[in-house]
């Protein structure tokens, strides 16, 4: 009989590993005094509502010339000249704008956006057949009135129907000359530059 081996003595107790002193408790970061509340800048800056873009679409260069039974003798020059006098009575002013170009003619009324208050727009053939300039005009934000100078009702049927009109506020059809400066009236008239008859 082997005698009981010793006993290990029993291995000593490590101290406790002292605890961390607590870290110091940083006082809370001042808070900053709320930053001053700006109004958000407009997207566009108001524009000038007594200023009118006038735009004719193509072959209304041709005006005095062009089968006077249906649009009448005044050149578009006479046009633009009766327009300014009318806008002058009324406190507005206007720029004239003519192209046979339908992209240019999206373009004048791209352009017209935060420089205009309104449109006034003979889209010429345009009317009958341009989704593009239906869109700018959709697009723009600026009021504008549909004018043609003959009655279009009262033609071919492929000229009943304005695909442009639509995004206008309204359309005068049928009085001429008088249809342009109709318009410019009724125009001024929806942005309150002209007091409603
Ligand atoms: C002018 C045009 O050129 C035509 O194509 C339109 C419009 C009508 C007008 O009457 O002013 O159909």
């Amino acid at each position: 009989m082997h005698p009981p081996a010793p006993l290990h003595p029993p291995a000593p107790l490590h101290p406790p590993a002292p605890l961390h002193p607590p870290a110091p408790l940083h006082p809370p970061a001042p808070l900053r005094p709320p930053a001053p509340l700006r109004p958000p800048a407009p997207l566009h800056p108001p524009a000038p509502l007594h200023r009118v873009l006038v735009i004719h679409g193509p072959n209304l260069n041709l005006l005095g010339t062009r089968d006077p039974s249906i649009y009448g003798r005044d050149t578009l020059a006479d046009i633009d000249a009766a327009l300014h006098r009318r806008a002058k009575l009324a406190g507005a002013t206007i720029d004239s704008f003519q192209s046979n170009l339908e992209g240019d003619l999206v373009q004048a009324i791209q352009s017209a956006t935060g420089r205009y208050g309104a449109i006034v727009i003979n889209p010429g053939g345009y009317s009958h057949t341009s989704v593009a300039i239906r869109d700018a005009l959709d697009a723009c934000g600026v009021p504008a009135v549909e004018v043609h100078l003959s009655n279009i009702h009262a033609r071919e049927s492929f000229r009943h129907t304005s695909i442009t009109a639509g995004k206008c506020i309204g359309q005068i059809s049928g009085f001429g000359k008088n249809s342009y400066l109709l318009g410019l009236d009724a125009a001024l008239a929806h942005v309150e530059v002209l007091a409603p008859r």
